[in-house]
């Protein structure tokens, strides 16, 4: 299953919202053949791994690890259940049951009823961790939540600004940019408030890495952001609460009453099943303090503003866990998990570091 779950990594790019999952077929403890899903839209696991099988294998000798419980639902691709009943496969060993209400178990069973060997894992928190932003939809009914800021070593998220300065000033290296697009990537929605929208003026999008842009949300309740504000430009459809008048037709408006919790519903329904907070502090202390927020990511600065907006309230330490803190560049990254959403997935492996890795 380790194996499996290392092929299940590789889909890292494009795959949200479905989960990431690997398939390994092993005749006599060895490999023979293996596959992933590798983007939204393209075959499962298992139909990728059969793909690379030697025609003349009997098939019924073969084990099939499957990261995640095969599905025995016609989605955009024909169910995998059916297909390694079809395929006679001796013995399937699943990761974990789907929680997709189209499968949840009714894979397991397909199999087991055919007369096939199904054998689930007990436990399988590294498979968790590595679908917690699809498992988190469906179990939680919220997205997984990633908040993240950079901030000076004297503490301060944003510079000094002249009055009436608009615009990104950075406060880290632009190794560490790199670092920040590529999590951009990752995420389905990116969100901030309407403060950043009006002071930074940010774009929202991946540059600096590879891998689609996420959907960006603002929050602006009182119609405080400018209709011409890149954010509203960018993206096919960006999602604002409130929002100004004379908005692009293709934004999406929310009431500008809608709370946090009816605002992480609507994503769910719409299948955004993980949000990177970028902000500012205010907007942060709100995820925080509601208890929704899952992540939290803060590059540290060696270097002083000497001023400026403050940065955000840190998680209570009795209230999350350290990831690790790493060197990056000339910055310093911490990653924390709340303690609940750890207990929840099962596990918090290290982050990694390499560009690309998996996350
Ligand atoms: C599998 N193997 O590799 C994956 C599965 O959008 P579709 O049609 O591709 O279906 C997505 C659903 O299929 C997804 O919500 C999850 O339940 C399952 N994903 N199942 O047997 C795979 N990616
Ligand atoms: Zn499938």
């Amino acid at each position: 299953m380790a194996e499996a779950l290392r092929f299940a990594r590789r889909g890292d790019i494009g795959t949200a919202p479905n989960p990431r999952v690997g398939c390994v077929l092993v005749r006599e403890g060895r490999v023979v053949a293996a596959g992933w899903h590798a983007s939204l839209g393209e075959e499962h696991a298992e139909v990728a791994a059969l793909k690379t099988l030697n025609p003349d294998v009997d098939r019924s000798t073969l084990t099939a690890y499957v990261t995640l419980e095969p599905c025995s639902h016609q989605g955009r691709t024909p169910p995998c259940a059916d297909r390694l009943v079809a395929e006679g496969i001796g013995r399937v060993v699943v990761g974990m049951e789907d929680p997709d209400p189209r499968v949840s178990g009714r894979g397991i069973v397909g199999m087991r009823e055919s007369g096939m060997r199904v054998d689930v894992l007990p436990s399988f928190p590294e498979g968790r961790w590595l679908n917690r932003r699809f498992l988190s939809s469906l179990e939680r009914g919220r997205p997984w939540i990633i908040l993240k800021w950079a901030e000076s070593a004297d503490g301060f998220m944003d510079p000094p600004r002249q009055a009436g300065q608009t615009g990104s000033i950075p406060i880290t290296s632009p190794a560490l940019r790199s670092l920040a697009h590529r999590w951009r990537s990752e995420e389905q929605a990116i969100l901030v408030g309407a403060g950043t929208v009006c002071v930074d003026n940010p774009r929202l999008d991946v540059r600096s890495a590879e891998g689609p842009d996420p959907m960006p949300i603002v929050l602006d309740p009182n119609g405080r952001t400018a209709p011409s504000s890149m954010v509203y430009h960018r993206h096919p459809s960006p999602m604002v609460i409130g929002g100004p008048e004379g908005l692009p037709s293709n934004a999406i408006r929310l009431d500008a009453k809608t709370g946090l919790d009816d605002l992480l519903t609507t994503l769910v329904k719409r299948n955004i099943r993980s949000v990177l907070v970028e902000g500012g502090a205010e907007t942060h202390r709100r995820f925080i303090e509601s208890g929704r927020w899952d992540e939290c990511r803060i590059a540290h600065s060696p270097n002083e503003t000497g001023g400026g907006l403050p940065s955000p309230m840190r998680p209570d330490p009795t209230d999350s866990t350290m990831r690790g803190e790493h060197p990056f560049g000339e910055d310093r990254v911490t990653y924390l998990v709340r303690k609940e959403s750890a207990d929840w997935a099962g596990i918090v492996p290290p982050p990694t570091l390499q560009i690309p890795f998996p996350s």
